[in-house]
C-alpha cells in the first residue's frame, strides 16, 4: 500500500467509526432493518449508533404481547399499550445514553419501529394506508392520522403542562412521532384535544396513534392487488 492510498484509508476509517473507549463503533450497521422473508409482515431490527443501541422484532398482525425494555419505564408502558390497541408483536430492548437525557433514546426508538413498520408493510399492496382514530381515555379526548404516503411528517398538540409524566420528559413524546415519522415515511398527526390529566393526554395519544396505525396497515380484500396511490409507487 503506498503511503498515499494509505492516508486514504485511515481517512475512511475514521469516517465510518468513531471511538468509544478503545473498541470502534460503527456509526450505523448496513442493514439495521430487515423484513422477514416471505408473506408474513414482520421485521427485525438491531440499529447500534454511539447514542443508543436497538434491538427487536415487529409483527403487523400479530396478537398484542409485548416484551419492551427501554431504561424509560413510561416509555415502556406507552409502548406496550401501542402494540396491544395496534394488535401487533412487539419486542424491544433499548439501551441509550439516558445520563445525557432521554432525547436520543426517544427519537431513536420512533424512528427504528417506523422503519420497522415500513420494511414489515414491504410494497404496501392491498393495505388502507391511511388511518384515523378519535380515542376517549376519562376526561381526555386524542385524534390521531396516520396516512402512509411515502412522506415524512408529524404534526403533534399535546397539552401537557408539567415537563415529566411518570420517568419521561414530555416534550420528547413529539420527538418520537417525529422519528416514526421519518422511519416509516408516514404523516403523523397526534392531537389532544381536551383533557385534564397529564398521564391521560400522552396514553389517550398513543392508544389513537396505535389504532390508527392498525387501519392504515390492514388488509382491504377488495384492493387486494392495488396500490393505493395513483402515483403508482408508496
Ligand atoms: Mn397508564
Amino acid at each position: 500500500m503506498s503511503a498515499k492510498t494509505m492516508k486514504r484509508s485511515t481517512k475512511n476509517a475514521a469516517r465510518t467509526s468513531t471511538r468509544r473507549g478503545t473498541t470502534p463503533v460503527r456509526a450505523r450497521a448496513p442493514k439495521t432493518v430487515v423484513p422477514k422473508a416471505g408473506s408474513a409482515r414482520e421485521a427485525r431490527f438491531d440499529r447500534r449508533t454511539t447514542e443508543t443501541q436497538i434491538a427487536g422484532r415487529f409483527v403487523v398482525d400479530g396478537d398484542g404481547t409485548y416484551q419492551v425494555s427501554t431504561g424509560i419505564r413510561f416509555l415502556d408502558h406507552m409502548l406496550e399499550l401501542f402494540t396491544r390497541h395496534g394488535g401487533f408483536s412487539l419486542q424491544l430492548t433499548a439501551t441509550g445514553d439516558l445520563d445525557v437525557d432521554q432525547h436520543h433514546t426517544v427519537e431513536d426508538i420512533g424512528i427504528v419501529l417506523g422503519e420497522a413498520v415500513a420494511a414489515a408493510l414491504g410494497d404496501k399492496k392491498g393495505i388502507n394506508r391511511a388511518g384515523y382514530f378519535v380515542m376517549p381515555m376519562d376526561e381526555t379526548l386524542a385524534v390521531a392520522a396516520v396516512d402512509l404516503s411515502g412522506r415524512p411528517h408529524a404534526v403533534v398538540k399535546l397539552k401537557v403542562a408539567v415537563e415529566k409524566v411518570g420517568d419521561l420528559q414530555t416534550e420528547l413524546v413529539h420527538d418520537f412521532f417525529d422519528g416514526f415519522a421519518m422511519g416509516a415515511r408516514a404523516n403523523v398527526h397526534a392531537i389532544v384535544l381536551y383533557g385534564r390529566s397529564s398521564h391521560h393526554h400522552i396514553e389517550a395519544v398513543f392508544k389513537a396513534f396505535a389504532r390508527a396505525l392498525r387501519v392504515a396497515c390492514a388488509k382491504d380484500a377488495r384492493l387486494a392487488k392495488m396500490l393505493p396511490s395513483t402515483k403508482g409507487l408508496l
